[in-house]
């Protein structure tokens, strides 16, 4: 495999959130992405949806101008799911969006309506896939038709299906104008990078597109020393904020982002209303940065095209709180001090970042900062800050700084200081 690295991460790496978008037929059952799977619902039933697909209120511009009021500023979407439909104009399949009733590419229209924002542009690719024929079913742990005796002794040409995965990612790569992402999902048992012959297909990407960033789970070992193995260029937490960061088996970090749904699935769930409150995410979001990765946040439109109105309403929350606290989010990573116990530090230069989760919890106090802190201020009004070199910690020896906040803001903002 292929051990060639995108040129650069940089803007990535400073970017810190984006906007997973999962999208699909799945929408109308409104039992998440997993439903055909899970249900095991035969192709024909499942046909139904791909002839009723109409999502009249589609309108991507509008995605993009809240995932920039959120202040992403990046996005991810699906342009193939496990279930095989295609959100763009494939010629290598009939089973496309523009075969059903909507007869639209709406990944062309999501990818010029993010650019337009000045958004990154990514696309998920499932190297799953539940729908074409040569896709082994019987003995694939997840797909619908797993042990179904109609299917035992089907035979499969694996490799059919490999050219056909190739020949969709070229269609991406080369008509869609310049992508940022590129983000596989997912390998599995046998169905590693080799299965997918990862090395030519990432060959392939980066040829039509060489500042693209391709994530890790096309196969390669993010922990392999072998520096040939294609290992991609960031890893990819999901549901999950690793406890230290990502590191490969050499000790060296490796850039990541760990995506999150806002509530329990990643496709539209109807009743599924378990969402996470702003405060909530914005904490998860400082998490990912103070130890040095990305949120990719997701959100689940409906079968109309529609953003569910929770999610509207709390990234137009977190958009309110980024207006005035962004800059210790963007550019920022990790501090070398000691994780406080009132928050976190995210850092940026010179420049310190306290966010402090709760209120009221005592003096607020900067381990080890003891003469250090030229000054301080609420990020949010730019407020003083007094800082007072009086601590010193008889627990674990440590000469401190302690601040005296005077509260400014909500009650229930993460306050951050600089
Ligand atoms: C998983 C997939 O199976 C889920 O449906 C979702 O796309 C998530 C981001 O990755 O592995």
């Amino acid at each position: 495999m292929t051990s060639k690295k995108a040129k650069s991460i940089d803007w990535f790496t400073n970017a810190r959130f984006g906007m997973f978008i999962h999208w699909g037929l799945y929408a109308i059952p409104a039992r998440g992405e997993w439903v055909r799977s899970q249900e095991r619902i035969s192709n024909e039933d499942y046909e139904i949806y791909f002839r009723e697909f109409n999502p009249i209120n589609y309108n991507p511009h509008e995605w993009a101008q809240l995932a920039k009021y959120a202040g992403m500023k990046y996005a991810v979407m699906t342009a193939k799911h496990h279930d095989g439909f295609c959100l763009f104009d494939s010629k290598l399949t009939d089973y496309k969006s523009t075969n059903t009733p909507a007869k639209r590419d709406f990944i062309k229209e999501y990818v010029d309506a993010f650019r337009k924002e000045n958004l990154r542009v990514g696309l998920y690719y499932s190297l799953l896939d539940w729908h074409y024929d040569e896709y082994p079913a019987y003995n694939d742990p997840y797909h619908p038709m797993r042990g179904n005796e109609l299917f035992k002794n089907k035979e499969y040409d694996f490799s059919k299906y490999v050219d056909y995965m190739h020949g969709q990612v070229r269609e991406l790569a080369t008509n869609y104008g310049k992508l940022d992402i590129m983000w596989f999902d997912f390998s599995y048992e046998d169905k590693t990078g080799d299965a997918w012959r990862a090395s030519d297909l990432v060959k392939m990407i980066r040829s039509n597109q060489p500042e693209i960033l391709i994530n890790s789970r096309l196969g390669g070992n993010l922990k392999s020393k072998n520096p040939e193995i294609y290992a991609g260029d960031f890893a990819t937490p999901e549901q999950m904020i690793p406890t230290e960061g990502v590191f490969d088996e050499l000790g060296n970090p490796v850039p990541w982002e760990a995506c999150i749904t806002m509530n329990d699935h990643w496709g539209y769930c109807a009743v599924d209303k378990n969402f996470k409150s702003a405060k909530q995410i914005i904490r998860l979001l400082v998490e990912c940065v103070s130890k040095d990765g990305n949120l990719l946040l997701n959100v689940g439109p409906n079968a109309k095209g529609e953003i569910p109105e929770e999610s509207v309403e709390v990234l137009l929350q977190i958009g309110k709180w980024m207006n005035k606290n962004s800059d210790s989010i963007y550019n920022c990573g990790l501090s070398e001090l000691p994780k406080p116990e009132w928050g976190r530090y995210t850092k940026n230069g010179k420049k310190l970042y306290a966010h402090i989760f709760e209120r009221g919890l005592g003096p607020i106090v900067l381990k080890g900062l003891k003469g250090k802190v030229n000054k301080a201020r609420l990020l949010s009004d730019l407020s003083e800050i007094k800082v007072t070199d009086y601590w010193h910690d008889n627990l674990d020896g440590q000469d401190c700084a302690f601040l005296d906040v005077q509260w400014a803001g909500l009650p229930d903002e993460i306050d951050t200081v600089i």
